[in-house]
């Protein structure tokens, strides 16, 4: 019988994770979107009008901070509405069968892989569910509807969401654990993103060049597309499951 094209690619790439002794996985907004979380670049980096790159970023939150709050208050709020999806459960259970030898990084912020059962989550673009004082060390942990411009409890200046803007630096500790991740693995899966923003795709260019195969699990092809030794291209709520379940 005929194998199709797609359970092909999926037993290449349940090989190539079976010979693999160290495992590093890069997810991008395409992870959730099964679970309602809308993506970037699917409606074409647009929210309400504006660039994406023109609302999240410290040039947009100076020049009108009641906008930029406005765009991470509903994101805020959507959260409560949404669940892991079974890719997000998949990825769990890759992380319970390499234990400490599985990385996983997200550029996500919308805390699904943590509710799903990952651990050691690689945060590189921060959490909508922790807030900072743009001012001074106060930060906060939380999932409660915000005013409309919060105000630091400790020194009543703003405080912004901790996520990374356009422009800013990602945390150094995370993206270095990122980074050694992407040296050290013999796999390096990268789902649900488009690959175009930096240095988080970089990762899977690294991880390439230090010798790891790269499985691709996304809908449709990437600009990472070029560097992967297997291509899964569907949703990945049903491709990661159907992953797994070859794994043995
Ligand atoms: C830095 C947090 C500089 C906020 C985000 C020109 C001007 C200015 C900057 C730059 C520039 N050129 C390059 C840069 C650098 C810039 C960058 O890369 N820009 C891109 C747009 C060109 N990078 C930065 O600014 C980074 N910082 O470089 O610092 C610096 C350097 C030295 C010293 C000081 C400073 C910071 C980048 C982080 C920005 N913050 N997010 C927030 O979320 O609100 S990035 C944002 O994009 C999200 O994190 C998102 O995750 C990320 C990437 O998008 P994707 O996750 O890939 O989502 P996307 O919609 O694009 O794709 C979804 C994919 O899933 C699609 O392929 C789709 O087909 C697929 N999909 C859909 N459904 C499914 C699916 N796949 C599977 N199953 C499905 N069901
Ligand atoms: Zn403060």
């Amino acid at each position: 019988m005929h194998q199709s094209d797609e359970s092909a690619d999926l037993d290449r790439a349940a090989e190539l994770l079976r010979q693999a002794e160290r495992v590093a996985v890069l997810t991008g907004a395409g992870v959730s979107a099964e679970s309602g979380v809308p993506t970037f670049r699917d409606s074409g980096g647009l929210w309400e009008g504006h660039r994406v790159e023109d609302v999240a970023t410290p040039e947009g939150f100076s020049r009108d901070p009641a906008l930029v709050w406005k765009f991470y208050n509903l994101r805020r709020a959507a959260l409560a509405a949404v669940k892991p999806n079974p890719g997000h459960f998949a990825l769990a259970d890759m992380g319970r069968r390499w234990g400490d030898a599985l990385a996983l990084a997200t550029q996500n912020i919308d805390g699904l892989h943590q509710q799903a059962g990952s651990e050691g989550v690689l945060e590189l673009h921060g959490s909508l569910a922790r807030v900072r004082c743009i001012a001074c060390p106060y930060r906060a942990e939380t999932r409660e509807a915000l005013p409309d411009l919060p105000r630091c409890p400790a020194c009543e200046k703003l405080l912004r969401v901790d996520v990374v803007w356009f422009g800013e630096m990602l945390p150094h500790a995370v993206l270095q654990a990122a980074e050694r991740a992407a040296e050290a693995c013999d796999v390096f899966l990268v789902v649900g993103t488009s690959a175009v923003v930096f240095p988080a795709a970089g990762l899977a260019y690294q991880a390439r060049e230090a010798g790891a195969k790269v499985i691709e699990c996304n809908l449709g092809a990437t600009a990472a597309s070029g560097i992967a030794d297997a291509r899964l291209h569907g949703p990945s709520g049903v491709l990661l499951p159907e992953l797994v379940k070859r794994l043995g």
